[in-house]
């Protein structure tokens, strides 16, 4: 069963008022953070990188929610899918390259973790946790600081339609219903949990139904169409710094690679299915929708593949080039030193 297709594959720019300079940028977001993706794909099919688990086919929906958020300002949590909603809040293809080549200098954790566990105090992004839907209790307590605090900032959490099975989701959303929290939950719904297909994780066909019952708001959005991406989150945003409370964001769409470098889709899924969803790239509907409306034009692309290219070339040699983490500090910080315990 292939729930999400039936999503519109027309751009809707209804109520999107956004300068040429800002779509123009959320479209090099989106290309950046493809371009770097597949990079790591080849860097671990090259034998030089461990582990990549990527974001392919979710950028409309990242792009679109990063680029509606007070950046900076506003929290995310984000999960590992998340690496062009990290890159428009500043987090680097440096920075990435570190991580995946696990060097020194890699911000997040000095490169113990895994890749893909963001995190960054100047830029608002929350540590991620490996156990899935952590971060939505988390994020809750985020909201209500801020609530308390009497700030308008809102915190946006991000998860995928699988992880909704877990009671974190539950327990999370009913303490933001309960208290109004200024907080956004956005399901990123590609219809798989690694293998597990999502009429096996829920009897609903949308995530989004069982906002209803948190007492909260419901959307749901065409996750491959990033203006579309934005004005969902912008409404919800305007919701939750208004005091109106959380917003349940379900944006439709695909992951057209499999869930992680150590996983083989061809046992799950039929190559027809992810053909059809290919031709709803969000990347190539965007590109459609902007040289139609003259925004961008064949000279344009080519210039920000050629910037784009610079930019992962550059990350890729400075992380190849840049030292492991000296072995001495594998314990550091996780213990104190003797002589400051
Ligand atoms: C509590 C917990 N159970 C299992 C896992 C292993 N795991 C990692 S990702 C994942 C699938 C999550 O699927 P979904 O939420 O749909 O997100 P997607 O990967 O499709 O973006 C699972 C089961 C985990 N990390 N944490
Ligand atoms: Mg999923």
């Amino acid at each position: 069963m292939v729930t999400n297709l039936e999503t519109s594959q027309q751009i809707d720019d209804a109520g999107i008022d956004l300068e040429t300079k800002t779509l123009l940028e959320m479209y090099w977001q989106m290309v950046r953070a493809r371009r770097l993706d597949e990079r790591t794909w080849v860097l671990h099919r090259q034998g030089k990188i461990a582990f990549h688990i990527s974001g392919i086919g979710h950028e409309g929906v990242q792009v679109g929610a990063a680029m509606a958020l007070r950046r900076g300002y506003d929290y995310a949590h984000l999960y590992y899918r998340d690496l062009a909603f990290a890159l428009v809040l500043g987090y680097t293809p440096r920075e990435w390259m570190l991580s995946v080549f696990g060097k020194e200098g890699e911000p997040t954790s000095g490169a113990r973790q895994m890749p893909s566990h963001w995190s960054n105090k100047k830029q608002g992004i929350m540590p991620a946790s490996s156990p899935v839907a952590t971060q939505v209790p988390q994020a809750a307590g985020m909201a209500l600081a801020s609530k308390l605090r009497g700030e308008d900032r809102v915190t946006l959490v991000s998860l995928g339609e699988g992880s909704t099975s877990e009671g974190d989701f539950y327990e999370g959303l009913n303490w933001a219903g309960v208290h109004k929290l200024p907080m956004i939950c956005l399901v990123e719904n590609n219809i798989y949990a690694i293998s597990v297909p999502m009429h096996l994780q829920m009897a609903v066909p949308n995530v989004a139904d069982r906002a209803p019952m948190f007492g909260i708001e419901g959307v749901v959005v065409d996750g491959n169409d990033v203006l579309a991406s934005y004005r969902a989150i912008k409404e919800a945003l305007e919701r939750a710094r208004s005091g109106g409370g959380p917003t349940l964001v379900e944006a439709k769409t695909y992951r057209p690679v499999p869930h992680s470098s150590d996983d083989d889709d061809r046992t799950y899924r039929s190559r027809d299915e992810v053909e059809e969803w290919k031709k709803r790239d969000a990347i190539k509907r965007f590109e459609t929708y902007l040289l139609d409306k003259g925004i961008l034009s064949g000279d344009m692309i080519e210039e920000i593949e050629g910037r784009v290219r610079l930019e992962v070339d550059e990350a890729q040699a400075a992380a190849e080039a840049a030292p492991y983490p000296p072995a001495e500090n594998a314990l550091f910080p996780v213990y104190a030193p003797a002589d400051e315990a």
